[in-house]
């Protein structure tokens, strides 16, 4: 068993950049596993991801450590479990840190409920709620659009947690990735980072439970 215990669906982007071994225990949300009362003991608001590291640092003191929210998680995780040969993804440069913590909450508060609660009214025909959300996410993307014209990654030059946690959500809006997509240069970054080895690796794990 590795340190690292991932509950996770599906994609651990992450700890394959850091080049952290780990175990993936994949929660299935389509059949409410994250209500299970053993998951809700690491991740009490019922939601993925979340982790457990049975072998932190010892500043953390005695026992297990688990984790639940994507953004401490990247912190921790870029922070403490760096593996060989791992890119820095959190900068510890106070300036450059600030930047990433931005577009980490950005993303935390602002982009994925807003593009969570879109994905959930549109199977439904409540329109003023399909509009609401669909508008936001729009400006959303319009704001992380402009960014990306002006830096080659959200928090500047490097890529760092703060693209991977905004990745994931992205990745599966049709808007972006169209052909005419009206968000070129959030086009562009996934290119990018979809080219990148771990990323590749991580999708290849990426098994949709059934
Ligand atoms: N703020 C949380 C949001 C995570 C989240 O939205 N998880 C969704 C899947 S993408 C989930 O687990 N939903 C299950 C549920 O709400 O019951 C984080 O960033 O970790």
């Amino acid at each position: 068993m590795h340190d690292i215990q991932a509950y996770l669906w599906p994609t651990p982007n992450a700890l394959e950049e850091l080049n952290v071994p780990y175990d993936l225990h994949l929660i299935n949300i389509g059949k409410n596993e994250q209500f299970a009362p053993e998951f809700l003991k690491i991740s009490p608001n019922n939601k993925i991801p979340a982790i457990i590291d049975q072998n932190p640092p010892s500043e953390f003191g005695e026992g297990a450590l688990p984790i639940f929210e994507s953004g401490v998680i990247l912190q921790y995780l870029a922070d403490y479990k760096k593996g060989e040969g791992a890119p820095d993804l959190y900068p510890k440069n106070p300036r450059e840190r600030v930047r990433v913590n931005e577009w980490l909450t950005w993303q935390v508060g602002g982009l994925g409920p807003n593009m969570g609660q879109l994905n959930h009214f549109s199977s439904t025909n409540i329109d003023y709620a399909k509009e609401r959300f669909s508008k936001e996410v729009d400006r959303l993307l319009g704001v992380m659009n402009k960014r990306l014209g002006e830096y080659k990654y959200l928090a500047g030059d490097n890529y760092t947690i703060a693209d991977i946690a905004s990745y994931n959500w992205v990745i599966y809006n049709d808007k972006a990735k169209a052909a005419d997509t009206p968000f070129p240069n959030i086009k562009g970054w996934l290119e990018r980072i979809s080219e990148r080895p771990a990323v590749k690796k991580a999708m290849e794990k990426a098994t949709i439970p059934k």
